[in-house]
């Protein structure tokens, strides 16, 4: 059990309005409303604690790290490596050699795809996806297929949104070398039973990854308990600074995989007629890093895990539960309707394409994803162009989500 997720506490109203006042761009107005941002699946925002972090780094030791023996180029480098740290606490990682910073979950998975998949997957070879993924996890096992003459394969879902389990079962078998699969559906919502995916995975010797760029949000992870090989998310989406991901992996994984790229600080000596590289996690971060991303994203989870992520879980539920029904109540399509679902809403308004929608909600400062939610695979299987979705925070409110109906109840009249 992870114990870096402390708190069980449930939050009160006032926690709401302590929380939301950490907050600074919950105070701004759009088209003279308030804003009520409900695309936190997309980004989320950032507490002040996390805006501070990077001011400071920038004021006080802005330095390259890892390279020199001045004073602030240690700072720099201390607190760069105690982000590691953290985020391997946050997953509960054996250890810090097997969290490796990337751009983003979408270099992640590139990294896993090019590095373990690409030297190891021949024709015959299968690499397994569901029909809930983000094109961030479809397209680098294509390339890779392409690459190798692999095959891709992909368990199918139900009318609810939920991967077919018997199926995704029935797809494995000893040619299925890698598994990919999202932890959350950020499109639907859905939550996958990942720990029971991960298990058959492993039963015909496959190696599994787990994208969970929205599962980290909302969700306290566990790498040992869920013992899946990857697992990769995206600090934007947790608080943190854009332009830095996380991919977790397995010590003896990223032992046997060659870097990514090539470039310094990924090397142990260079000549022209050989280069030895770095053990992980420096084998794969060549170059210069998101410093300050890395020093905002501990300060992000240090505030996630002091919120605590099981009240966090709750409360967002409690979200979730008010909005749906609602949607019932106002004859919304929801789309995706998993038994087990994140405090994501997606649905459509009678035959207006969900741009329109969108951009009337703007008019009310409104923000909401409308569009395809770069799950293309996801929309053509429910027959829809595009949806909005309404992702929430534990920062949002019940009074937010009045206002996104009563909204939805002006732009419906305006289409009448
Ligand atoms: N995987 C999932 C499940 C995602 O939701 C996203 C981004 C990614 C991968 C890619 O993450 P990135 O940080 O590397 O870009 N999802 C969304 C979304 O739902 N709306 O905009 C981006």
């Amino acid at each position: 059990m992870n114990t870096a997720h402390t708190s069980s506490t449930r939050f009160s109203p006032a926690d709401i309005e302590k929380i939301r006042a950490d907050f600074p761009i919950l105070k701004i107005r759009v088209k003279d409303h308030p804003l009520v941002y409900l695309d936190n699946a997309n980004t989320s925002q950032k507490p002040q604690c996390v805006i501070d972090a990077l001011k400071e780094y920038y004021q006080d030791y802005n330095a390259n790290i890892h390279r020199a023996v001045y004073e602030i180029s240690e700072r720099a480098t201390a607190a760069y490596e105690a982000s590691r740290t953290r985020v391997a606490q946050f997953l509960n990682a054996s250890g810090n050699n097997e969290i490796v910073f990337v751009k983003g979950t979408t270099e992640a998975i590139n990294l896993v795809a090019q590095s373990y998949g690409r030297p190891r997957l021949k024709p015959g070879d299968e690499v397994l996806i569901t029909a809930l993924e983000h094109h961030s996890n479809i397209v680098p096992w294509q390339l890779v297929c392409e690459q190798t003459g692999a095959t891709l394969r992909v368990a199918p879902i139900n009318l609810q949104g939920e991967v077919i389990v018997e199926e995704y079962e029935r797809a494995l078998s000893e040619k299925t070398k890698i598994v990919a699969v999202g932890h959350i559906s950020n499109a639907l919502g859905t939550i996958n039973p990942i720990a029971d995916m991960i298990a058959k995975a492993h039963a015909v010797g496959a190696v599994v990854l787990i994208d969970g760029a929205q599962a980290a949000p909302h969700t306290p992870i566990d790498v040992q308990a869920l013992d899946c090989d990857f697992y990769a998310f995206s600090s934007h989406k947790i608080y943190g600074p854009t332009g830095l991901g996380v991919l977790y992996g397995k010590k003896a994984l990223l032992e046997a995989m060659p870097p990514y790229q090539g470039g310094g600080e990924m090397i142990k000596w260079v000549s022209f007629e050989k280069t030895l590289y770095q053990d992980p996690p420096y084998k794969f971060e060549a170059g210069t890093q998101h410093i300050e991303g890395a020093i905002g994203l501990k300060v992000a989870l240090d505030y996630l895990c002091h919120l605590g992520l099981d009240a966090i879980g709750h409360y967002e539920q409690e979200l979730l539960y008010y909005a749906t029904n609602l949607a019932r109540e106002h004859r919304l399509n929801i789309i995706g309707e998993a038994l087990h679902k994140a405090s994501i809403l997606s649905f459509t308004l009678d035959n207006i394409h969900a741009h329109d929608v969108g951009t009337i909600l703007n008019h009310y400062g409104i923000a909401v994803r409308a569009g395809h939610h770069c799950a293309l695979p996801v929309m053509e299987f429910f027959h829809v162009p595009a949806t909005l979705r309404a992702s929430f925070s534990f920062y949002n409110t019940k009074s937010e989500i009045d206002c996104l109906f009563e909204a939805l109840r002006k732009t419906r009249e305006m289409f009448k």
